[in-house]
C-alpha cells in the first residue's frame, strides 16, 4: 500500500522539504512540500530523482574489495572492517599515526554524524591529517575574516537587503553562496519585486545575472582589480560610512594608498568592463545601508581568491554593511547553540601557520582546514610522515582534486585506500575497499548541517528546523551501513575511545562546545548521536521532532550592545593582503597573452559535482560536460556545436565538446568540473559519453595560493585547437 511520508532531500545541502510516496518500503515518487513555510514546495530534478537514485542499478549494495587483478568483489562489511582495522594497525605501528589521512567530501555533509564520527576516530588514532573539500572550494571564505576581523552583529541577510552584490556566484542554480539556499529562485524574485538592487559580476551571464540592476561581465580572474577600483572610488567620493569606520576599523590610510593605482580607466583596460559601470556598481552599493557582498567559487578558484574575499569584506565594512545594535537577528539558531551577537568588532586572528605542517610547499593547517591540494604530494613523497592510508568519506578525489595525473599517481601509491561511496566512482575503482553506505531516505536526518551554513549567507534566515526518521528500507539483500557506523566499528576494533563534540558552534564569542564520551561497548543509536551533536541547542531535538513537516521556531533576538571593554578593530590593511594587492598593481595588463582563452568553472543544474551522472533521468540533456563558448568565438575558430576541441593549459590538455552559449564573454570557456574518469581508464577517452576532467588542467605546484594551496581552478589560461574524434579505449 502506498503511504506518503514527510522528509527532506539530501542530494545537496539545501535540505528541501519533500513528500515521499512509499510503496512496500521503497520510495516511488517525490514532490516538494508545498505548505512548507520556508521551501514553498520547491524541489529540483535531483530531489525528484531520489527514488531512482535509491534503486539505481549502479548503486553498490555490498562492500567491494579489490583483488590482486584489480577487480572488485563483494565481501561482508563486518569482514571488511576486521581486515581494514588489522591492516591499519600494522601501518600505524610501522609508520605512525600521521600516515593515516581522512578526506571528507561533499556527501559527508548531509549525514550529521558521519564526519564528526570520522573526525573523532582520526583524532583518537592520533593523526592530524584531516582534509576536507573546503580548501579546494572557497578557502578565502574562512581566511579573509581571519585577516580582516569579524563583526559580532553578523552580516545582513539577502531577504531584507536593499542592495546585494554577487561575485562569481550563481546561487539560483548552485543553491550556494549569496541567496539562502532554500528556494533561492523565489527569494530572488521576491527581493527584486520589493526593490532589491542586485549587482552581479561574472564573465558569463549567469542565471542570477538576469535579475541584476548592474551586471559587469569582466575578463575572468580580475576580481581584485575590480573591487580595488570600487574601493578607490568610494574613498575618493567620500561614500564611506564614516562613523562606523572611525569607531571600528584601522588601516584606512594604508588602504587608501594601496588602491591608488586602480583608477576606473585602469580597471576598464585591465578587466575589460566599462569604467562607468564599475562606478555605478560602487555608488549603488555604497548608497544603500542594508546590503552585502558574497564571493562564490569562481573568484576563489581564480588567482588570489583570499584577496578577493578580503576586499569584499573591506567593501562591506567601508560602507557599514553590518547588522547593528538593536537590529533583529533573522535566525538566532534552532538546533545550534545560540551564540551571543554583539555590536562590536573582533580583532583578526591567525589564518595559517599553526597546527600540522605539510612536508610540501611550506603549507600548514589553516582556518579553512588542511590544504587538500597538498595531500597527493604527501602520499607520493617518501620519508617520515608519508601518508600510506587514505579514507575518502563521500568524496571523489579522482574527479574533484586538481591535478588529476598527480592524484592518480597518489592513489596508486597508497598501501590502503578506502572509499565510502554509493557507486564505483573514479576513486572507488582504485580503492582497496569501497564501503557501501545507506542512502538518505534510509536513515534519520536533521537540518543541523544546513543551519550551520547560516554565517555563510546560505543557511536558514528563518529559525526553521526539521527532523526526519528513516522512511524507506535499504534494498532487499543489501549489506549497507551508515558512514558513522563504519568509523565507530573501526574504533571498536582498534580499541580507540571516541568523544563527540556538539558541532556547528560558531561566532567569535561562542563558548566551547559540549562533548559526549561514547560507550565503546555498545553502539549508539542515530538519535543518541543527534542528541549529542545538538547539546546546547536553542530548541531541543525532542521538540523539533514533534513537527514532522518541519517548522519555524520563533524567537526574538536582537544584536546586543558591545561589551564595555570592547577594543576590537576590523583591519583594512592586513600586510599579506596589501602585499598581494601591490603585486596585482605591478602585473602587466596583458600577462599570459600567449593563451587566447580563460577556462572558468560553472555548475550544471541536474548533477552535483560528480554525483548524479549515473542517473539516466538527470543526464538526459548532458551526459558529458560541454565546453560552453560564445558563438562568435566558435565562428572565428571554424567550429560548430558538437565539435571536439583540445583545450591546453600550461600543465596538460583535455578534450571538450563545444556548445554555443550567447551569454558568455568572448575569450571564455565555461566548463563544469568532476566529469570524465581517471587518466588511462577504459572509459577515459569516451568524451561524448562521460566528458572530460577539467582538474587535469591544473597544476598543484604552480600558480597556487601560498596558504590554502588552492591552484588555478578557474580563469585558467588555455588555448584551443580542433581535435580529431578519438576512439574509446584507444588513447590519444
Ligand atoms: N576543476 C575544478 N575542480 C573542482 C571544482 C571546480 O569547480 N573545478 N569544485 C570543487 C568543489 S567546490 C568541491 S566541493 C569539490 C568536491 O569534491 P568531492 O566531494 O571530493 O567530489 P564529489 O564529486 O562531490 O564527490 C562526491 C562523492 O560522493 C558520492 N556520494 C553521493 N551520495 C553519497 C552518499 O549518500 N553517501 C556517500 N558516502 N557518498 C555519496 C558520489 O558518488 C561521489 O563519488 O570539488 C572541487 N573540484
Ligand atoms: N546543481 C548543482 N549545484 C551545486 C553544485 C553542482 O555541482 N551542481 N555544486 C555545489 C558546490 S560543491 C559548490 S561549492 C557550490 C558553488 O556555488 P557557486 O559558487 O554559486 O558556483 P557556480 O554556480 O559554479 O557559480 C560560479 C560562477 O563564477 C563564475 N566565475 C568563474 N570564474 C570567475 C572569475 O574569475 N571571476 C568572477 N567574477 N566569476 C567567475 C562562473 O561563470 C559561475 O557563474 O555549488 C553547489 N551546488
Ligand atoms: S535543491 Fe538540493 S535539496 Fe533541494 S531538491 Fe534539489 S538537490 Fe534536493
Ligand atoms: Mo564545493
Amino acid at each position: 500500500m502506498a503511504e506518503v511520508h514527510d522528509s527532506f532531500c539530501r542530494f545537496c545541502h539545501a535540505s528541501c522539504a519533500i513528500k515521499v510516496t512509499v510503496e512496500d518500503g521503497r520510495a516511488v515518487s517525490v514532490i516538494g512540500a508545498k505548505d512548507n513555510p520556508v521551501y514553498h514546495g520547491y524541489t529540483c530534478a535531483k530531489g525528484r530523482a531520489l527514488p531512482e537514485q535509491h534503486a539505481n542499478p549502479s548503486r553498490i549494495l555490498h562492500t567491494m574489495k579489490r583483488d590482486a587483478e584489480g577487480n572488485h568483489n563483494p565481501v561482508p562489511v563486518e569482514q571488511a572492517m576486521d581486515e581494514i582495522a588489522e591492516k591499519l594497525s600494522r601501518i600505524v605501528a610501522e609508520h605512525g599515526p600521521r600516515s593515516v589521512a581522512l578526506y571528507t567530501g561533499t556527501f559527508s555533509f548531509p549525514y550529521p554524524a558521519g564526519a564528526p564520527m570520522a573526525g573523532a576516530w582520526l583524532q583518537s588514532l592520533g593523526s592530524p591529517m584531516l582534509f576536507t573539500s573546503a580548501t579546494i572550494d572557497q578557502p578565502g571564505k574562512m581566511i579573509a575574516p581571519a585577516l580582516h576581523g569579524t563583526w559580532g552583529g553578523g552580516p545582513y541577510h539577502f531577504d531584507d537587503a536593499d542592495v546585494w552584490m554577487l561575485l562569481g556566484a550563481n546561487p539560483t542554480i548552485s543553491k550556494s553562496i549569496g541567496i539562502p539556499c532554500m528556494n533561492p529562485g523565489k527569494r530572488l524574485h521576491d527581493a527584486v519585486k520589493r526593490g532589491l538592487q542586485l549587482i552581479v559580476i561574472d564573465p558569463r551571464e549567469s542565471e542570477a545575472a538576469r535579475d541584476a540592476a548592474v551586471f559587469l561581465q569582466p575578463k575572468p580572474g580580475e576580481d581584485p582589480t575590480i573591487l580595488a577600483g570600487m574601493i578607490r572610488l568610494i574613498l575618493a567620493e567620500g561614500l564611506t560610512d564614516e562613523s562606523f569606520v572611525d569607531a571600528h576599523t584601522q588601516g584606512l590610510t594604508e588602504l587608501r594608498s594601496a588602491v591608488e593605482p586602480f583608477t576606473l580607466d585602469y580597471v576598464e583596460r585591465r578587466a575589460g568592463v566599462p569604467g562607468e559601470d564599475v562606478a555605478r556598481a560602487a555608488r549603488l552599493f555604497a548608497s544603500l545601508s542594508n546590503g552585502g557582498v558574497n564571493v562564490g567559487t569562481g573568484p576563489n578558484m581564480a588567482p588570489r581568491g583570499n584577496l578577493t574575499e578580503y576586499l569584499g569584506l573591506v567593501l562591506n565594512t567601508l560602507t557599514g554593511h553590518w547588522r547593528r545594535e538593536g537590529e533583529a537577528l533573522p535566525n538566532p539558531g534552532v538546533l545550534m547553540a545560540p551564540s551571543p551577537s554583539k555590536a562590536q568588532a573582533f580583532d583578526p586572528y591567525p589564518a595559517w601557520g599553526f597546527g600540522e605542517h605539510l612536508r610540501v610547499r611550506g603549507l600548514t593547517n589553516t582556518v579553512a582546514g588542511m590544504p587538500t591540494a597538498g595531500l597527493a604530494d604527501e602520499i607520493l613523497m617518501p620519508g617520515e610522515g608519508q601518508v600510506k592510508a587514505l579514507f575518502s568519506l563521500g568524496g571523489n578525489p579522482m574527479a574533484a582534486w586538481p591535478d588529476q595525473d598527480k592524484t592518480l599517481a597518489a592513489m596508486n601509491e597508497l598501501e590502503l585506500n578506502v572509499s565510502l561511496d554509493i557507486k564505483m566512482s573514479a576513486t572507488a575503482k582504485l580503492a582497496d575497499y569501497v564501503i557501501a553506505p545507506k542512502l538518505s531516505l534510509e536513515v534519520p536526518g536533521m537540518t543541523l548541517p544546513t543551519e550551520s551554513l547560516t554565517p555563510y549567507a546560505m543557511g536558514y534566515p528563518e529559525p526553521y528546523a526539521m527532523y526526519s526518521p528513516a522512511i524507506v528500507d535499504p534494498p532487499e539483500g543489501s549489506d549497507v551501513i551508515e558512514e558513522w557506523e563504519f568509523f565507530y566499528g573501526l574504533a571498536q576494533r582498534m580499541n580507540l575511545p571516541l568523544t563527540l563534540a556538539a558541532s556547528y558552534e560558531w561566532g567569535p564569542d561562542s563558548e566551547a562546545p559540549e562533548v559526549t564520551e561514547l560507550d565503546m561497548s555498545c553502539p549508539p543509536t542515530n538519535d543518541e548521536l543527534f542528541e549529542a551533536l545538538t547539546k546546547g541547542a536553542r530548541v531541543p531535538l525532542s521538540e523539533v521532532k514533534k513537527y514532522s513537516e518541519g517548522a519555524i521556531f520563533p524567537y526574538e533576538a536582537l544584536v546586543e550592545p558591545a561589551d564595555a571593554d570592547a577594543t576590537g578593530r576590523l583591519d583594512f590593511a592586513d600586510r599579506t593582503m596589501m602585499g598581494e594587492l601591490a603585486e596585482v598593481a605591478l602585473e602587466p595588463i596583458d600577462r599570459d597573452s600567449y593563451y587566447a582563452f580563460r577556462l572558468v568553472s560553472r555548475r550544471l543544474p541536474d548533477v552535483h559535482n560528480s554525483a548524479g551522472r549515473d542517473i539516466p533521468k538527470l543526464v538526459r540533456k548532458w551526459s558529458y560536460n560541454p565546453a560552453f563558448m560564445n558563438p562568435e568565438d566558435l565562428t572565428d575558430h571554424g567550429l560548430e556545436k558538437g565539435d571536439m576541441i583540445e583545450i591546453t593549459s600550461s600543465h596538460s590538455s583535455i578534450l571538450g565538446i563545444v556548445e554555443p552559449e550567447e551569454g558568455i564573454r568572448r575569450g571564455v570557456i565555461s566548463m563544469p568540473h568532476a566529469f570524465g574518469d581517471a587518466p588511462g581508464s577504459p572509459d577515459d577517452k569516451d568524451v561524448r559519453k562521460i566528458g572530460s576532467n577539467t582538474g587535469r588542467l591544473s597544476s598543484v605546484e604552480r600558480n597556487c595560493d601560498r596558504y590554502s594551496g588552492i591552484p588555478l581552478m578557474s580563469a585558467i589560461p588555455v588555448n584551443i585547437t580542433a581535435a580529431e574524434e578519438r576512439i574509446p579505449g584507444q588513447g590519444v
